[in-house]
């Protein structure tokens, strides 16, 4: 059954809810947390709790568009010791924050940490220089890049930058400023040539009624289409199969119809149909 494999052995660092830093927008409010407490009962895991407090650094005037940076700084030193510590016990590590600037330290005390899966709608990826909002929940992945070589941020002596680009990937990215789509351009230069293997049954069911082994809560066809038009645009698309595509399983011809022409939007897009209309440079 599916519950006799081990259940994981997990340890919450809770960061929030004595920590106005960590919750959304280092607001420096000092709210109560709401987070619902993570119980052995309600996932079967053998769970470890601790909380993590910080302090707040008097005079943190900001570094250049970094604000806070010296609270910000050590409070990740320490989140950082404390994963580093959940892992050499040989547990699972989950973090229940508030603001995504926690990753800086939870990337970095997890020792092995490529890949890494970045699933927002924002890049987080300004620097210090870059930022319009100053606010650093907008910066962690720069922070954490070799490539990008962020320094002098004072509170964040401590840190060595320990991701590569290609450690990283994005998904659900929707809203990205000017200077982090230049970052990204310049930083995520695939190098490899790139090998679609698209099985229709990874959409969603209604989407391709005509495949044999569908499963539902599936990709929405928008996204389907964002991942084709995105490998595109890396120019290094160089195989794509479709597959599971099988006329002989529509129960209508309507069926048969919406499943090929489906999969005909994805294979446009992966070869270069842009639905803001096609021009000749590739942005
Ligand atoms: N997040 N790009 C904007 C900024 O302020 O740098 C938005 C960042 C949102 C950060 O995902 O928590
Ligand atoms: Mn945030
Ligand atoms: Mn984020
Ligand atoms: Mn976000």
């Amino acid at each position: 059954g599916i519950y006799s494999r081990q259940h994981p052995e997990v340890e919450g660092l809770l960061t929030s809810a004595t920590s106005p830093i960590f919750q959304q927008g280092n607001s420096g409010t000092d709210q109560q947390s709401h987070l619902p407490k993570v119980t052995p009962a309600a996932c079967r895991c053998d769970v470890k709790d601790r909380e993590l407090k910080f302090d707040i650094i008097p005079n943190d005037h900001p570094y250049h568009n970094a604000k806070n940076p010296r609270t910000v700084g050590r409070a990740n030193e320490k989140l950082a010791s404390a994963v580093e510590e959940v892992k050499k016990d040989g547990r699972t590590c989950l973090v229940v924050g508030g603001d995504h600037s926690l990753a800086i330290g939870s990337i970095s005390g997890h020792a092995k940490t490529e890949p890494v899966i970045w699933f927002d709608a924002h890049a987080d990826i300004n620097t210090p220089l870059t930022s319009l909002s100053g606010n650093m929940h907008g910066q962690p992945v720069a922070f954490l890049l070799k490539e990008l070589k962020v320094s002098g941020v004072p509170g964040f002596e401590w840190l060595k930058p320990c991701l590569s680009a290609e450690d990283i990937v994005y998904i659900g990215l929707r809203d990205v400023d000017d200077a982090e789509h230049s970052l990204m351009e310049d930083t995520f230069k695939a190098s490899k040539p790139i090998h679609l293997s698209f099985d229709v049954d990874g959409l969603d069911p209604p989407l391709t009624p005509a495949t044999g082994t569908p499963v539902p809560g599936g990709v929405t066809l928008r996204e389907g289409i964002y991942v084709a038009e995105q490998l595109y645009k890396t120019g290094l698309l160089s195989a794509v199969d479709t597959v599971e595509i099988n006329p002989r399983l529509g129960k209508t011809q309507e069926e048969v119809d919406s499943t090929v022409n489906t999969a005909v939007s994805i294979i446009l897009s992966g070869f270069g149909k842009a639905r803001e209309g096609s021009h000749s440079c590739s942005y």
